[in-house]
């Protein structure tokens, strides 16, 4: 494919000049901003990332900020999951829905005071969402999206490095945690979390002046570790089942669909509650699942249907060659009729029909 132009709507990020200089070689648009796709190769990218530990710029995770009185309603109104319980110095995983239930973003939140919480967004306009309820409703909030970069430490040897440079505390941050932490006299927010399950930390990052001293402050303390600069790998994200908004779900599927079930436990009467009131009763009809397809696959570059007896029964649209577990690994949105483990459906590919098995568990 041709190159992709940055400018002021396709935003290049404070990290870019580290991105480029470590070799870039693809570029995805992720909430108007740049985010890489690989450096070397997806693969080796991956098997680097499960030995070592990688610098990822995801600035593109933008933030909106909620602040002010009215900030914790409007959560409360935005968030599926019981937010009474979030302590001061929590992470959120967050799937945010509309008054149908249908998912419109999975971001990450992150309390910062009473008042104040980011909502750490995956592909798409939530702050519109947002404000436009806060509008609607004459709520004291301000909504917008403040300067603030996360840029991901992940890897096996994540806690080695970012011990050098943010110090000995780091370790004692728990999952989905975060400590406010001095770099060159600047606090900034650093959490474990990040879209990999090779564990690791995010730092958020509030100045985009110090985002390539602190670039480069990794790479320099992590030479020995065999730092590298990475970004969100589709290989290891569909081996641990990690869903991409806009890919794996969307608006016409519920959090019930997606496995995320769990996380709509608020005893509040958010937006869409009452939509989900059913399949948090019964249960979805179709659901997120691991899947083997055999043969050789092409690029999955959009979805590809699942059909049993002609008949379609969900859809793939994550696919890709595993060198680690040596098949082909996909995530499917598949029809209660041929969800279970062991099911054996068709998937029609560019490339021609294959078959694929529904899986008990993803490779995490
Ligand atoms: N970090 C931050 N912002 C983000 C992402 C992130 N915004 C975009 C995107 N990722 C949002 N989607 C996800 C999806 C999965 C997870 C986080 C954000 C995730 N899930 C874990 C899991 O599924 O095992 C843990 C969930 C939990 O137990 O709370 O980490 O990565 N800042």
């Amino acid at each position: 494919m041709a190159v992709i132009f940055p400018s002021r709507r396709v935003r290049k990020t404070p990290f870019s000049p580290g991105v480029e200089a470590a070799g870039v070689k693809g570029y995805t648009v992720y909430n108007h901003m740049l985010l890489a796709t690989f450096f070397e190769s997806v693969a080796a990218d991956a098997a680097h990332l499960k030995q070592n530990v990688q610098v990822w710029d995801v600035s593109c995770e933008r933030q909106v900020s909620i602040k002010g009185p009215d900030a914790l309603r409007l959560m409360k109104m935005l968030s599926p999951r019981d937010m009474d319980k979030m302590a001061d110095d929590q992470c959120y995983y967050v799937p945010t829905v509309d008054h149908n239930g249908g998912m419109l973003n999975d971001p990450v939140a992150v309390k910062l005071a009473q008042d104040h919480y980011w909502l750490s967004l995956a592909d798409g306009d939530l702050l519109q969402f947002a404000l436009g309820i806060a509008i609607a409703l004459g709520l004291d909030v301000e909504i917008d999206e403040p300067d603030v970069s996360p840029l991901a430490v992940q890897g096996p040897k994540a806690d080695d490095l970012m011990v050098r440079v943010f110090g000995e505390e780091v370790r004692d941050i728990r999952f989905f945690r975060y400590k406010r932490l001095p770099f060159q006299g600047k606090e900034m927010v650093v959490a474990r979390s990040g879209w990999s399950k090779q564990g690791g930390f995010e730092i958020y990052l509030e100045d985009g002046d110090y985002g390539m001293p602190l670039w480069k402050a990794l790479f320099d303390a992590g030479e020995d570790l065999n730092v590298r600069a990475g970004c969100p790998n589709n290989i290891e994200r569909i081996e641990s089942g990690l869903l991409s908004y806009g890919s794996d779900m969307r608006r016409d599927n519920t959090p019930y669909e997606c496995g995320l079930g769990k996380f709509c436990n608020s005893p509040e009467d958010y937006i869409g509650r009452a939509a989900l009131a059913e399949q948090a009763k019964n249960g979805p009809a179709r659901m997120i699942r691991p899947l083997v397809i055999s043969g050789e696959i092409p690029a999955c570059t959009g979805s590809w249907p699942l059909l049993a007896d002609g008949r379609q029964v969900g859809q793939v649209a994550s696919a890709c060659y595993s060198p680690q577990f040596e098949v082909n690994v996909a995530i499917g949105m598949v029809d209660r009729s041929h969800w279970e483990a062991g099911t054996v459906v068709e998937i029609e590919t560019e490339g021609g029909m294959r078959q694929a098995l529904v899986q008990e568990k993803f490779w995490r």
